[in-house]
């Protein structure tokens, strides 16, 4: 066969390949890439992707019902520059029976109703997307070792709020230190807390929490996020870590992202564990997602100047002068704080300062 031949059609031999097959042909009119086949896929399944590791999806069919199995997937071609992350609702087509040793093909994903990612920044450069379709974030904090860090919790609350999910927040490790400084903190937000100890972790209360929901588990590494997981979750076997004590940091022993399901009597949910990580960039985040979590200030709030940053230096800023007034309560003033705070995150982010 010869590629000089006008006559040779070799179109339907080529129709299973992609662009990559194409090559230049000899007749002008046939020398541009064919549309791709894009098959309608109407016979794909839909399930949670629960994890992925070396390009393949674990992803769970018939989730609940008698048909329920975990079934072992690759991206097709057409998504290759899509993020798929835990947590997707992703449609599958190929060999969907679960079997050992089959590969089914990821073609499409549902829209996500949130999406958590956090940007690039100096200790990362690469802008990571984390979960998909979680309507809860866990932020665990220890109460030492390592040191708790108020501006990397500050971080988590601007990202969860943005991308429209309920923050909750645990401290781990309250035998070592008194969790009560810290805490103060966060006096302002709509923040639920549980605090916890080594023999004493409140498992059925934040189990509670997690009914219904999907709730993706944050913080630095070494705070004890697998600990809790496998406390909620006895099967999931999460690998847990050493703090060292030499530099008070935990070994970021999770290296990978993956939902386990918390069930009980009372009702099921997925919990995401994550990776620890050492800073949380922001460049992605709009503050006025962060003032719209704080709905009584966002009232005050539409009587400010265009573009007003409502930090302690914004003039003729509405909030700070009904402040000044005597008008807000000492509940709406720490919540004043605590919206100045997250808000000076976001700007110190725009100015390059402080990563952490
Ligand atoms: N004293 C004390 N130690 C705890 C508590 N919870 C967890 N730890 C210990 O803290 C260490 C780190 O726990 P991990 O669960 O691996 O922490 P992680 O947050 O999953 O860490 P990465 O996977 O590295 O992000 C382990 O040695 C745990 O036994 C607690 O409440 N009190
Ligand atoms: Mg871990």
């Amino acid at each position: 066969m010869s590629w000089l031949d006008p006559d040779d059609d070799l179109d339907d031999e080529f129709e299973d390949f992609d662009e990559s097959s194409i090559r230049t042909r000899p007749n002008p009119k046939a020398n541009r890439p064919r549309t791709k086949r894009r098959p309608a896929h109407e016979d794909a399944e839909i399930g949670r992707v629960l994890g992925v590791d070396r390009g393949r999806y674990s992803v769970m069919l018939d989730e609940g019902g008698s048909d329920e199995r975990v079934i072992t997937t690759t991206r097709a071609r057409e998504l290759r520059r899509t993020p798929i992350v835990t947590g997707d609702q992703a449609r599958v087509v190929g060999d969907t029976s679960g079997v050992v040793g089959t590969l089914a093909r990821i073609v499409g994903l549902d829209p996500r109703a949130s999406l958590l990612r956090r940007s690039a920044d100096d200790t990362d450069q690469v802008e990571r997307v984390i979960v998909a379709n979680a309507d809860q974030m866990l932020i665990v904090v220890a109460a030492a070792d390592p040191e708790p860090r108020p501006r990397l919790v500050d971080r988590y609350l601007v990202a969860a709020l943005d991308a429209g999910i309920r923050p909750l927040l645990v401290v781990t490790k309250t035998d070592l230190a008194d969790p009560a400084p810290f805490l103060a903190h966060f006096a302002g937000l709509d923040l639920r807390v549980f605090t916890s100890e080594r023999d004493e972790m409140p498992v059925d209360e934040i189990g509670e929490a997690l009914i219904g929901h999907s709730t993706v588990f944050v913080g630095h590494s070494g705070v004890g996020k697998s600990t809790l997981v496998n406390a909620l979750v006895p099967s999931a076997g999460r690998a847990t870590g050493h703090v060292n004590q030499v530099t008070g940091r935990g070994r970021h022993t999770s290296s990978s992202t993956v939902s386990l399901r918390y069930e009980t009597p009372a009702g099921t949910g997925w919990v995401i564990d994550t990776p620890g990580v050492r800073s949380f960039g922001l460049g992605h985040v709009d503050p006025s997602h962060i003032l719209a979590a704080f709905t009584e200030l966002a009232e005050i709030a539409e009587n400010c100047p265009r573009g007003c940053t409502h930090l302690a230096d914004a003039p003729d800023c509405a909030l700070i002068e009904a402040a000044d007034r005597g008008e807000l309560g000492a509940a709406e003033l720490a919540r004043l704080d605590s919206l100045q705070r997250l808000l000076q995150t976001f700007s110190d982010k725009a100015e390059g300062r402080d990563a952490k």
